[in-house]
């Protein structure tokens, strides 16, 4: 293992780093802290190159878009990410054994959940992303694709198809429940994603791992400071990053509770969050947007069940687990998240009806 002071020194910081110390659970990249000498703190990342085959574009991304909202807010030091170049100038290290490290400021004085605990602080996440999106509805440079058809389910469906027949962890017939359930809704979530391609839903820049643990919360005010994690920053549908969110914080327990009864879709968390992100939004959606704001969280909850199975059957390659079964059991909790979602999905679209009623002007 590299000497991680050693690495974080390579970077620009303002002073000389001091302590390393290992920082949450991400499933995808490791990720540190560095206490310097000097005023500042940092995050260190060794950002997961199995994950992202181009990691000097994703620098690139996630560069251009905090230099855009940079330009627009009142803080720019708290209200985004501000990546730190090394040395040489370049967004990130590659090191001697070909792992890719970046460096951002560590925003003091916040703090991130992974249950939202409150209807209030699911209305600020819906703010927070809703304020992103605005932010960035008038950046006009092209962004990579980080990961190809991230949230295309055609492209999931095209790896899915080949993980099944591989079968390489031998372990499919073992859930073949788990895969009936993905093909049942197969043309359903292609026939949403298809008015992406088609152009009916229009693209966006959007961040695409919305999640609630990817917020940051003033610890002060308790109001949302910015949405962190920005290595999926690309251009796709804005519904997914709603989607993505309702996922989280609308679940009445964590992603990967193995007590699949406690699962269940909170109405009045899904009115805050929506309430807060149609308040910052009401003005840009266009019509088919509004149309289809209510099934994203289906359809992104749907996706993530076939990704979490996907890689239980490819024998857990992609997501770090902590148990044997984590794979499916993340998958048969967000399933009965799916179903709670369906039994309410009438509900959650006289709720947005409702807002927009309310919202417009
Ligand atoms: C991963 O990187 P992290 O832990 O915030 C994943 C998301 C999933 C999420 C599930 C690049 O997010 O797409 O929704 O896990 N990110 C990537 O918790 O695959
Ligand atoms: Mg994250």
């Amino acid at each position: 293992m590299a000497d991680l002071k050693e690495i974080a020194g390579i970077f620009e910081l303002d002073g000389n780093p001091v302590e390393v110390k290992p920082l949450g659970e991400g499933f995808i990249n490791d990720t540190y802290v560095v206490t310097t000498d000097g005023p500042l703190r940092y995050i260190l990342q060794r950002k997961n190159k199995a994950v992202f085959p181009d990691v000097p574009a994703m620098m690139d991304n996630i560069a251009a878009v905090t230099a855009h909202i940079k330009q627009k807010v009142a803080d720019p030091m708290r209200e985004t990410l501000t990546v730190i170049p090394a040395r040489d100038g370049k967004l990130y290290h590659l090191d001697s054994d070909g792992e890719y490290w970046a460096v951002c400021i560590f925003i003091e004085d916040t703090v991130t959940y992974d249950v939202a605990s409150t209807p209030e602080m699911a209305r600020q996440g819906g703010v927070g992303i809703g304020r992103f999106q605005s932010l960035l509805a008038d950046f006009d440079r092209p962004l990579a694709e980080v990961i190809k058809g991230f949230h295309n389910i055609r492209w999931r469906f095209t790896q899915w198809d080949g993980s099944l027949k591989a079968d390489r962890a031998g372990r499919s017939a073992e859930v073949a429940q788990e895969i009936a359930f993905v093909e049942e809704r197969r043309s359903q979530m292609l026939s949403f994603w298809k008015m992406v391609e088609d152009g009916i839903l229009p693209l966006r820049v959007t961040h695409n791992d919305t999640k609630l643990s990817n917020i940051l919360f003033d610890s002060r005010s308790g109001n949302v400071l910015c949405a962190i994690d920005l290595d999926t920053v690309m251009s796709s549908t804005s519904l997914n990053d709603v989607g993505d969110a309702i996922r989280s914080y609308a679940n009445a327990t964590v992603e990967d509770d193995p007590d699949y009864g406690k699962v269940a879709l909170r109405l009045d968390m899904y009115e805050a969050y929506m309430d807060g992100y149609l308040s910052q939004r009401r003005d840009t959606l266009t019509a088919s947007e509004k149309e289809w704001l209510a099934f994203a969280p289906l359809y992104i909850t749907y996706e993530q069940v076939l990704r979490f199975l996907m890689d239980y059957i490819d024998g857990d390659t992609y997501y770090k687990i902590r148990y044997p079964e984590h794979n499916l059991v993340r998958t048969r909790s967000q399933m009965a998240l799916l179903q709670s979602m369906e039994a309410n999905y009438g509900a959650m679209q006289d709720i947005v009806k409702k807002l927009l009623t309310k919202f417009e002007r």
